[in-house]
């Protein structure tokens, strides 16, 4: 595929988590919504309710879109605002991992489990005890799961320290370290964190951790995690100055080093993506608000090839 290509011309759909599961890639994307709510930093405008499953036998190929797998209206701790997910497989079983405010307007992670790639899924009765933010990809190594996490402004990542919720928002001066997206591992059922959420560390080129000010780089929102030739890479957005960039380490801990931008900025504010392989070749699924008209709140996702150079650098994607 020489172009990047719109997945699901039908319906808005963003924020799209690919996995390979029994040889077809299936997508787990938020569902965009035209609710009326006027835009701002807050985020407000993006009022998902429920989320839909894809799945195609190729990347590029014809897309079959599942329907509506989990509803705000089946969760028992829904406030509003269903955004990005993710979705896991242990033992035959599907973990899936969201983004949801409760009813004080407080996003937390939850999880709903189904027996099919395809859903439907069951949400649990309450949110992942000690979850916070947004932004949830788990990322597997050799049967052990991690939870990736986090965004800032209406991601309510600034309202938290050290796992804790502080009484007011507060942002590093633009000298200090940036705040990081978290990572956690998860319990031997996949429905808690079996550990405290530690910070994914991102360093600079001298060795130092990238600093708020540096907004072109510093970690934003949307976290993906994925392994190639025995490097892992940690890729994210940097939410204000819209790009998508990675960063190299040697464990899925960290630190990771800042290496460059997969996406330049798209049709809209957001940009987010996720990074699989499928039958040898890596690929890129990610969206923009291009067919909208570039309403940056009704998104939708496409797919493009990721190449990579010999040094496991990643060569910025059109
Ligand atoms: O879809 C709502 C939010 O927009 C996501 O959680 C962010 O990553 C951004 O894409």
């Amino acid at each position: 595929m020489e172009k990047a290509k719109y997945l699901w011309p039908g319906d808005y759909m963003a924020d799209p988590s690919a996995h390979v599961f029994d040889g077809k890639i299936y997508i787990y994307p938020s569902h965009d919504r035209e609710s009326g709510i006027p835009e701002n930093d807050n985020g407000d405008h993006f009022n998902m309710r429920d989320y839909h499953v894809f799945s195609m036998d190729e990347a590029g190929g014809p897309v079959t879109d599942h329907g509506v797998v989990l509803s705000t209206d089946t969760i028992p701790w829904a406030g509003r605002q269903l955004w990005d997910s993710d979705v896991a497989r242990k033992n035959g079983k599907y973990y899936m991992y969201f983004s949801l405010k409760d009813r004080n307007d407080v996003f937390h992670l939850g999880v709903a489990t189904a027996d099919s790639p395809a859903g439907p899924f069951t949400a649990q009765g309450d949110p992942i005890r000690g979850s916070y933010s947004i932004d949830p990809c788990v990322f597997e190594e050799g049967g052990g799961y991690y939870i990736c996490f986090g965004g800032l402004w209406g991601g309510q990542l600034q309202r938290y320290r050290d796992n804790k919720a502080l009484a007011a928002e507060a942002f590093p001066a633009d000298g200090e370290p940036a705040l990081c997206a978290k990572i956690a591992r998860l319990s031997d059922d996949m429905l808690q964190f079996a550990e405290e959420p530690r910070d994914l560390v991102i360093l600079d080129e001298h060795g130092k951790p990238l600093t708020a000010g540096d907004t072109g780089r510093r970690f934003f929102e949307a976290s993906w995690m994925h392994k190639h030739n025995g490097k892992y890479y940690f890729s994210y957005s940097t939410g204000d100055t819209h790009l998508l960039c990675y960063a190299m380490g040697d464990n899925p801990y960290g630190p990771f080093t800042y290496r460059g931008v997969i996406l330049n900025p798209v049709v809209g504010w957001t940009t987010h993506h996720s990074i699989v392989e499928h039958k040898g070749r890596w690929w890129l699924f990610h969206h923009d608000s291009a067919p909208s008209g570039g309403r940056t709140w009704l998104r939708s996702m496409k797919v493009a090839e990721l190449t990579y150079n010999p040094d496991g650098t990643i060569i910025t994607v059109g």
